[in-house]
């Protein structure tokens, strides 16, 4: 209950921020999207996690609030970078299960979008398996939201329920594959063809897969080689805050 009150507080005296993290195109390098994350500077207990305090906010529902900011701070950044001829072609917003099934979302999207003038084909809201495999109100949202022209992502892929049924219905078009499998691709054994097959039904469905948490250039290569396209993690660029004036898109290689 007290990190949810000192939450309420952070959020009004400004302690929350969000950092931005490249997804890049393999084997160039290019940047093609950024996932933006969130961060809280607390006073006193300084950097707390959002593995910590985001299930804290969809218990006591302050994650309605706090959703929206990030989703109005994230397209506004973009549109900053747009403006700025820096913009990459995408920035992904997570969206936990308690804001997906929230009745407004799709409305706050819409509205955020209009607000500030971002096209729909800009934005990539990630969602986890997990929010989406009971059906009914999650899974409408994310057909309302696709119908606005808003592309969605399965994050975590592999982790939650791992319903391969969830793919034949639901509209995703990115499948970001877990680091946990990631982790281990360079090795013969489970991991690697579990990376293996996820490519293989990503592609075979007309899906694009990312791979998460690549940390070294052996892991990218062995991605590339399995068909891999795209690829997160710290051996591209860790989540950063947004340079003033400076996106991603022209300025890298
Ligand atoms: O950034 P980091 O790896 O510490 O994030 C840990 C977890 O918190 C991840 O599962 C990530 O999806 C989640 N997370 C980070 N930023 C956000 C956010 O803005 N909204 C939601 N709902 N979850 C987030
Ligand atoms: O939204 P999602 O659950 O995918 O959150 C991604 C999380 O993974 C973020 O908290 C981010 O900080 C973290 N992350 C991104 N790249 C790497 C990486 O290469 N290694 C590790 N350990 N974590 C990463
Ligand atoms: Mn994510
Ligand atoms: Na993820």
């Amino acid at each position: 209950a007290r990190l949810g009150a000192e939450m309420r507080a952070g959020l009004d005296r400004g302690e929350f921020h969000l950092v931005y993290q490249p997804i890049v195109e393999l084997p160039h390098g290019r940047v093609a999207s950024v996932e933006s994350l969130i961060r809280w500077r607390h006073p006193v207990r300084g950097h707390v996690g959002p593995d910590r305090f985001i299930p804290v906010a969809e218990r006591n529902g302050l994650i309605v609030e706090l959703g929206e900011w990030i989703l109005r701070t994230a397209c506004a950044q973009y549109m900053t970078w747009l403006r700025d001829g820096v913009a990459p072609d995408r920035i992904g917003v997570n969206v936990s299960a308690r804001q997906l099934a929230e009745p407004g979302f799709v409305d706050l999207v819409a509205a955020v979008l209009a607000e500030t003038g971002m096209d729909p084909g800009h934005l990539i809201v990630e969602v986890t398996e997990t929010a989406v495999f009971g059906g009914g109100a999650a899974v409408r949202t994310v057909h309302d939201l696709t119908a606005l022209g808003v592309d969605i992502a399965l994050d975590d892929f592999g982790t939650g329920h791992s319903s391969l049924g969830l793919l034949q219905t639901l509209p995703v078009s990115i499948l970001k594959v877990d680091k946990s499998f990631v982790d281990n691709v360079t090795m013969a054994g489970r991991h690697a063809v579990i990376a293996t097959s996820l490519i293989q039904v990503a592609h075979g469905l007309g899906l694009v897969a990312v791979a998460e948490g690549v940390e070294t250039a052996e892991q990218a290569a062995e991605l590339y080689r399995l068909g891999y396209r795209r690829a997160q993690g710290y051996h591209f660029g860790r989540p950063a805050e947004a340079p003033a004036n400076a996106g991603y898109g022209r300025h890298r290689a």
